[in-house]
């Protein structure tokens, strides 16, 4: 299995395989950062940061079982300077996730990360955690003059890619697809999908939301949205000609193969690396290798965006 390479590329930036963490697992400290980088994933992602630090929601913010995970963290994080000076001790690739918000309030941030070691900014404008601020990916007007603002501003020399909620109605894709392909020259990215948004869990014996904030309410991971993850990505690498970073439930060299067929260049893996810790990078790996050497496939690009269809 020595020829089998899962290598892969977001743009011009190589990894040395098709695997990194999510935003917001596993990332908020330096301390985690460095441990990702010491580990077998291809690319290390940042917590999604704000201008300033931030505590987040209170807790319990965050569960998880076999199938799915739900956390309302409040966008926990080291204020955006802490991710830039991280870029210094990362040896591969970096992707500093900056939430919507931050640039809302200083834009000059993209200025400031293009002089770093940050490789690529990824842009959540899908948080669903946030108490009365609504997801920009779900308003469309806003969303398209956000990025209009973005991409006005000149002073930036980064690779961008835009993290989305996951969507669910065709007529949504449709505009999500209209509004993204105005910018095919400044995306490189798309990063699908953020959590399913305002779930509710039930601790049965408490008879109680099993998290706090927003009575409850939170984004859904894990197992049960791969579905859902592999659509989203289907339909962008179908409708859109920018790289796909597919993000949803990924537990296992199967998972990375399918969201891979469906048009993932590269893809996240979240809840199960907070279940599992770092290893989980080597052991998705040698399973996509795995089943790659049982297809006869020596690189992702033999079966990358090939799903046939009946
Ligand atoms: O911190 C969070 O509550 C959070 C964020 Br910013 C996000 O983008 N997705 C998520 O599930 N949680």
């Amino acid at each position: 299995m020595d020829d089998i390479s899962t290598q892969s590329y977001i743009g011009d930036i190589m990894l040395e395989n098709c695997l990194m963490n999510a935003s917001g697992c596993n990332c908020q400290f330096l301390s985690d950062l460095i441990q990702l980088d010491k580990s077998n994933s291809g690319a290390v992602v940042s917590k999604s940061c704000s201008v300033n630090n931030r505590l987040g929601n209170p807790i319990p913010r965050y569960y998880h079982n076999d199938t799915l995970s739900i956390n309302s963290m409040g966008l926990p994080n080291e204020g955006y300077k802490y991710y830039i000076e991280a870029g210094d001790s990362i040896h591969k690739p970096y992707i500093m996730s900056i939430s919507s918000q931050a640039l809302y309030e200083d834009i000059s941030i993209l200025e400031k990360a293009s002089s770093s070691n940050i490789s690529a900014i990824e842009l959540n404008v899908s948080c669903p955690n946030i108490a009365g601020d609504p997801q920009l990916s779900y308003s469309f007007d806003r969303l398209e003059e956000f990025l209009r603002k973005v991409f006005e501003y000149a002073d930036y020399n980064k690779h961008i890619g835009i993290k989305l909620s996951p969507y669910f109605d065709i007529s949504h894709f449709n505009m999500a697809f209209d509004i993204l392909n105005m910018f095919k020259t400044n995306i490189t990215f798309l990063t699908c999908i953020n959590g399913i948004g305002n779930g509710l869990y039930i601790d049965l014996d408490k008879e109680e939301p099993i998290i706090k904030p927003k009575n409850g309410l939170g984004g859904l991971g894990g197992s049960i949205v791969k579905p859902t993850g592999l659509a989203n990505v289907n339909l962008f690498a179908n409708n859109t000609n920018f790289d796909i970073v597919g993000c949803g439930g990924i537990t296992s060299g199967q998972d990375a193969f399918e969201y891979i067929l469906c048009g993932a260049k590269t893809v996240q893996v979240g809840t199960q690396l907070v279940k599992e810790g770092t290893d989980v990078f080597s052991r998705i790996d040698s399973e996509l290798k795995k089943i790659m050497y049982d297809k006869n496939y020596n690189s992702i690009e033999c079966f990358r965006n090939k799903l046939t269809y009946k």
